[in-house]
């Protein structure tokens, strides 16, 4: 198939998600076209089947805000046609779902006809979609998308919940490839870090408020004040400066490191001993998926769709959102010298049912049968 992937090209999970996915199919052989305002994080690599068109954002003294939909819109069209695609995969409903169906409608002139299939990520329904200055248009456009898949089935019936959606929503959850994403030997880092056999604990986001770093400081604050710990913080954001006099304030700084934003995480998930992910909202957690992977057992909240990837008691805990204490406890079962490598284990068994070979399959069929559909719908 000749597909076209739309997507924001930064860190955030929604992004990593559509360039591995395209990525891994353009190595069974299909023509991968990534449509968007720069160059994808995770594309710096030559492939035959990798192709990648920048959306040419024209501003004007007149404009405010340069009309990046009507650009992306505009550069859809354009690659629909002269590269023959013969779907369009766009993720992250909010503006690329809209954009797609205007693209769709300005070829239809010309009858050239394009299926459409968006994916919902997480805060394009649950945070920024549904604030009423989006709305409609989200609505409107996900009805109209030829097919729409979610990443977990609490992103699905939130979907119902908030929105005027009747039509079917698939659930195609997140993925991981375990050939990237696996424990490394990474000892001296760890030795670095953990001098005297400390437990490591981290925590990876973008730092913004629906992640509740400052859960994660408090937790750790309160598992140090029981055993010897260390944490590292990896990204950045809105929430770090916060972070970072909090942890001036409980006196933790010598043992808490910030890291910033990181292209290798898996050789700092590789020496960690918990992932925390104390989210208020959370459609599927990538971020916990690559820690498993690295056989990382995780602490987190019960927001979203975590619950579905997190097997309480197994893979790590489920929490109720803000509940410290209740954590500290949970971090300390799970960091006992008895349990660790059980929870480590199953962290790894859990992570390898997400396994990219297992997904990709996935999609390739849905894009079948959209293709079918809305080519029946047509005639
Ligand atoms: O977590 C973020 O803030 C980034 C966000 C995004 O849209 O890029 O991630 C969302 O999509 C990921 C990939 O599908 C999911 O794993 C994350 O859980 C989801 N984030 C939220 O729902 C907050």
């Amino acid at each position: 198939m000749r597909i076209g992937i739309v997507c924001y090209p930064t860190f955030g999970g929604s992004g990593v998600v559509a360039t591995e996915l395209g990525i891994g199919l353009a190595k069974v052989g299909h023509e991968i076209h990534f449509i968007t305002y720069r160059q994808p994080t995770r594309l710096d690599f030559f492939s035959e089947n990798l192709y990648y068109h920048e959306v040419d954002i024209k501003s004007y003294p007149l404009f405010e805000h340069a009309p990046y939909e009507l650009a992306l819109a505009s550069k859809m069209v354009s690659v629909v046609k002269y590269e023959r695609l013969d779907l369009l995969h766009v993720h992250y409903a909010i503006p690329h779902a809209s954009a797609a169906y205007m693209a769709k409608k300005i070829l239809a002139e010309e009858n050239i006809h394009i299926p459409i299939v968006t994916t919902l990520h997480g805060t394009d329904i649950t945070l920024v979609g549904k604030d009423p200055s989006y709305e409609p248009v989200v609505t409107f456009s996900i009805n109209h998308s030829d097919g729409v898949t979610a990443v977990s089935q609490d992103l699905k019936n939130e979907t119902y919940k908030y929105f005027g959606v009747k039509r079917d929503i698939e659930v195609i959850p997140n993925f991981i490839d375990l050939n990237r994403f696996k424990k490394q030997k990474k000892e001296h880092f760890k030795l670095a870090i953990c001098p005297n056999g400390e437990k490591l604990l981290v925590h990876t986001s973008n730092f913004r408020k629906v992640k509740r770093v400052e859960d994660v400081v408090r937790v750790f604050y309160e598992v140090r004040k029981e055993i010897p710990a260390k944490l590292l913080l990896v990204g950045d954001g809105p929430d770090r400066d916060r972070m970072e006099r909090l942890c001036r304030e409980l006196g933790t700084c010598d043992d808490v490191r910030f890291l910033g934003k990181l292209d290798a995480v898996e050789e700092v998930l590789s020496v960690s001993d918990l992932f925390i992910m104390p989210s208020e909202k959370e459609s599927f957690g990538l971020a916990a998926l690559e820690a498993m992977a690295c056989e990382v057992p995780i602490l987190t909240s019960n927001a979203g769709g975590i619950p579905e990837l997190n097997v309480n008691g197994k893979t790590g805990f489920v929490c109720e959102v803000g509940d410290i204490q209740d954590m500290k406890e949970k971090a300390l079962t799970i960091l006992a010298e008895e349990n660790l490598p059980t929870f480590k284990a199953n962290a790894l068994a859990r992570a390898k049912e997400f396994d990219i070979s297992n997904i990709l399959p996935l999609y390739e069929k849905y894009y079948q049968e959209t293709i079918e559909k809305s080519l029946k719908k047509a005639q």
